[in-house]
């Protein structure tokens, strides 16, 4: 398997992460936002919907969107639950992740953090998304309740989509988890895992 992905990305970052928890075998090739790898990556076909995550297969087919890579890694493991409401429950928050978790917290970590996008970070934009943002992580907090994980006892696909962003919601998107002591405990329990690796480990 080859992997493209994009090493400041969450969406990449949830890909690696499931990789390096299942200790699977990969090739990497890092194609960094506004890079002229991206750009040829994207010529050349390797990115058929012009984003990472791409994920290559032997067999030559490619499979994009970050948590359908996430399901297809996932197939057979403990990272899904044989249960079909706890599958259910699990591609619920895999949906929030995407339509509504991403959009915020992901997106003003990017205007925070990537210097071509500054301009789009105006005063209102900002603050909409950090009231927004607050919103989503609340709505975790309380949905996390008592669980160690959002899979329940056990951690499974929700977890590794929902911590590619919220990991870094407070560093990089300038969030506050002061109150959502249960979504700290959760982000250390993620990090505690075996085989974990981080964001961007070299960086
Ligand atoms: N919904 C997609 C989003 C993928 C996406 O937006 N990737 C961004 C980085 S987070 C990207 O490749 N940007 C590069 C570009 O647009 O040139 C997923 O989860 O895989």
């Amino acid at each position: 398997m080859v992997l493209y992905s994009m090493p400041s990305s969450g969406n990449s970052y949830k890909v690696r992460l499931l990789l390096a928890l299942l200790g699977r075998d990969y090739s990497h090739v890092p194609v960094e936002a506004r890079s002229p790898g991206i750009e040829a990556a994207k010529a050349a076909g390797q990115l058929p919907m012009g984003k990472a995550p791409a994920l290559h297969l032997d067999t030559g087919e490619i499979l994009t969107e970050s948590n359908a890579i996430l399901w297809y890694l996932g197939e057979g493991t403990g990272w899904i639950p044989p249960d079909p409401l706890a599958r259910a429950r699990m591609l619920s928050w895999m949906f929030f992740e995407q339509n509504r978790h991403e959009p915020v917290i992901a997106v003003r970590a990017a205007l925070r953090c990537y210097p071509d996008r500054a301009e789009a970070a105006t005063p209102e934009r900002m603050a909409e998304l950090y009231e927004a943002g607050q919103d989503i992580l609340s709505l975790m907090e309380q949905g996390l309740g008592e669980a160690p994980f959002f899979g329940g006892a056990r951690a499974d696909l929700a977890d590794i989509a929902l911590y590619g962003y919220t990991h870094s919601a407070e560093s990089r998107g300038g969030f506050d988890l002061g109150a959502c002591p249960r979504l700290r405990a959760w982000i250390a329990r993620i990090a505690d895992l075996p085989g974990y690796v981080e964001l961007m480990p070299d960086a």
